[in-house]
């Protein structure tokens, strides 16, 4: 694997599947794999979950880790070709992605969405770049657009717990104060689709995420209608994704309050999990009663990110 940003760069879910169990049961089966092979791990926005349980993957694997903070102590890059650099950053993406490519074997890379706009963004300007001028192969740690290690996970988390073959799973909006990404709502809407799963979305309306990535999905508007039945409830906020209007791209069109998961919403399911690729805002996005339920994944959801960061650390080293 020379890329890794879609279900598709995985092949047979199945097999991907048995891999990340197998590795599950014994973490440090291919300990011997990485030896003497370097991941770099390159950040533009802040982690918790990302950064460590891709490390811990590496290290199981017996790697070498490097993690680069950009905005903290490295030199502010500049991204765009054909710019005067009179300004505050000092160095070009273009020098440093080599520079950087030199010293590891395989990249990983965070740049979130910019919300500057939705054509560089939903044309991975910055992973892109990356892919073209490293030389190396790229995982993508949530771009502006995706974060299929979360997806994976979540993935993962839902095999361990569905209860019957073909669960009911809704992918619900829910109200938080910032303008966030779209690239985890993305991700799960291409992922579910791939699986096999009863998938529906939820969400106001203004926020249709891009067609690329809900693909067959059923969209109800109607949260309590969509919650129905449900064996998984999974919660994020997301900006507007500009679908239906432009302009509004990245921006926060409501916080309507009545999204947010409570026990009101949970009762009408099938008993559902409660899941949140974390950081979460309680109380915004879900309340407290319904993150500490016996219900909820959250932690065994985050914990699985080293289990999916070790199936795409092994496809890749096998790939060298
Ligand atoms: C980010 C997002 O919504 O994309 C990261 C989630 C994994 N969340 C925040 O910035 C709070
Ligand atoms: N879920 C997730 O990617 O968390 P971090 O932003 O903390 O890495």
């Amino acid at each position: 694997m020379k890329v890794f940003k879609s279900v598709t760069d995985l092949g047979d879910l199945n097999v991907a599947l048995r891999e990340a169990f197998e590795i599950k049961a014994d973490r440090f089966k291919y300990s011997e794999l990485g030896r003497n092979k370097t991941a770099l791990l390159i950040f533009f926005n802040n982690s918790l979950r990302t950064r460590l349980s891709t490390q811990k993957a590496a290290m199981n694997l017996g790697m070498n880790v490097i993690v680069l903070d950009v905005n903290q102590g490295a030199w502010k890059l500049e991204t765009e070709r054909g710019v005067i650099m009179d300004g505050d950053k000092s160095e070009h993406l273009l020098e440093a992605i080599p520079v950087m490519a030199s010293y590891c074997d395989i990249i990983g890379v965070r740049s979130f969405a910019r919300f500057e706009s939705r054509e560089d963004d939903y044309g991975e300007k910055i992973l892109n770049q990356f892919i073209q001028y490293s030389g190396k192969p790229v995982f993508f740690m949530e771009s502006a657009t995706v974060h299929p290690l979360q997806s994976f996970a979540d993935l993962i988390t839902i095999e361990e717990y569905k209860e019957r073959p073909r669960p009911k799973v809704v992918m619900t909006w829910a109200p938080h104060p910032k303008a966030l990404p779209q690239a985890v709502p993305n991700s799960f809407a291409e992922w579910m689709n791939a699986a096999d799963v009863d998938f529906v979305i939820t969400h106001p309306e203004g926020y249709e995420l891009d067609p690329q990535f809900v693909g067959d999905a059923r969209v109800e508007y109607d949260q309590m209608k969509a919650f129905e039945g449900a064996d998984f409830v999974y919660a994020k906020n997301w900006s507007c994704p500009g679908v239906t209007r432009p302009e509004d791209y990245g921006k926060v069109l409501s916080q309507d309050m009545s999204w947010t998961v409570g026990e009101r919403q949970m009762a009408v399911t099938n008993n559902a999990h409660f899941m949140h690729c974390l950081p979460v805002r309680r109380n915004m996005i879900v309340t407290d009663d319904v993150i500490e339920s016996p219900r909820s994944l959250v932690i065994p959801e985050a914990a699985n990110r080293e289990i999916s960061a070790t199936v795409v650390l092994k496809r890749m080293l096998e790939a060298l």
